[in-house]
Order: C-alpha cells, then structure tokens, then sequence
C-alpha cells in the first residue's frame, strides 16, 4: 500500500530485535563532501578477497582502524596498504552522528575507532554474508546511508532464505545491537532511480568498535 504518511521528519523504527531504522537521521552534504576529503589521501579501492575476486562494493576508511581485504583475509588494519599511511583521522561530524545515532537506539556511549566507507555503483551489490572481524560484541554498529537508495537485506541465522527487506534512503541511519550482530545481510544490486538520473552511487558509512 502507498504509504500516504511518508514524510521527511525523522523517525524512528524498530525493525526487529537490537535492530534500529531511524529514517532521515542526517543531512548528508556535509558527509559527501568530508567522503571527498579522504578519498583524496584514501581513495576508493576494490580489495582482493580470500577466494581470489575483488569486492564488487569499492571502499575506503578513516578512523584509527580500517577494515582491509587481500587474498590472506580480512582485518583491521591501522595503515592503508595503498599509500602505507595511517588511514584519515575520524571526522569530529563523523564521530557525533555515530553517538547521537547509537544513543537515540538506547546504546550511550557509544566509541568508534573504524569508519567503513563503502561506495556502491549502479549494479552494484553485496551478498549475504556475516560480520565476524570485530573483537568487540558488546558495542553496537552504525550505518548510514548516502545518495541512491538501497534494498538492504536481513537473513538472520541462515545464509538464504527469506529475508527481511528494508529499503534505505539517503540521510537513514540503521543501529544494530548486540543480538543482531552475528545475522547475515547483505544489499541488492543498485539500481538507477528514474526521478534522479544525475545521482549514480550510494555510499554507505559503517562505524564499529573493532577493537
Ligand atoms: C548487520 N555493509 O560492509 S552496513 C559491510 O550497506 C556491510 O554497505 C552494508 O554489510 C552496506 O559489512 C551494510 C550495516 C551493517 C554493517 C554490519 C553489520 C549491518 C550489519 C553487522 C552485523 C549485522
Ligand atoms: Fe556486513
């Protein structure tokens, strides 16, 4: 059915347990255009992954940790094995939005020290998989979306099956807590919004406590 309340206020919904959608959390200029700064040291890149395919999705970091892929695994790392640096600091803007948002789904406290930045191109997607590389359970994740929307996709305890869909605009923020945080998900190919033909990414910024 048509959603005849759909707004732009924000809103906050509970999607099922220790998983939060607060739906147009953030403006998200200000976000693209601190994206822009670090891709200028950290640029966008496809990483090799265990199995010997590159990653469809391109990512970056920023923070005190980046998470990393190559043909020996995935992990954090403080330096970017392109440029041999330690990844772009943690913008202050960045680190706020990752606590007010943990904090409106009940986590206080919240301390990032690893920002994911993935970019997603038209037919880009991400399949199922699990998140297994943090040390910390306890601390929740952070995800925000930026630019084209998104069908993002919650198995649960399974690989396959039925998911739970969840689609994802610019400015949503998502909060995964504690018993949430082992379930596989991934994201469905991207597609082009006919209404915005100009808009041609989504970038997804994910912050974790990964030590
Ligand atoms: C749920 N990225 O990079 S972020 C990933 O939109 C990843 O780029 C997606 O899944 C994206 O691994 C989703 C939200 C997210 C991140 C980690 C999770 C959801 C999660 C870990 C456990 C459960
Ligand atoms: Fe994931």
């Amino acid at each position: 059915m048509q959603d005849l309340f759909s707004e732009t206020r924000p809103h906050k919904q509970q999607i099922a347990p220790d998983i939060w959608l607060l739906s147009n959390f953030v403006d998200t200029k200000p976000l693209l255009s601190l994206v822009d700064t670090i891709t200028q040291s950290s640029p966008f890149r496809k990483m090799l992954t265990p199995n010997g395919h590159y990653t469809g999705v391109a990512a970056t970091n920023c923070g005190k940790f980046g998470w990393v892929s190559d043909k020996t695994g995935y992990r954090y790392s403080p330096i970017d094995p392109i440029n041999k640096n330690q990844w772009p600091a943690l913008p202050s803007t960045f680190e706020q939005l990752a606590k007010d948002a943990a904090k409106s789904a009940d986590f206080e406290n919240f301390c990032p020290d690893a920002c994911l930045i993935n970019r997603y191109l038209i037919g880009t997607k991400l399949g199922s998989h699990q998140d297994k590389n943090e040390v910390n359970f306890k601390q929740p994740i952070v995800s925000v979306s930026i630019g084209l929307p998104a069908i993002f996709q919650i198995f649960g305890s399974q690989r396959s099956g039925k998911a739970i869909n969840v689609q994802l605009y610019d400015g949503d923020v998502m909060v995964w807590g504690n018993s949430s945080r082992l379930i596989y998900h991934g994201v469905k190919a991207l597609t082009e919004n006919s209404l915005d033909p100009n808009q041609k990414q989504r970038i997804n910024l994910t912050f974790r406590k990964s030590h």
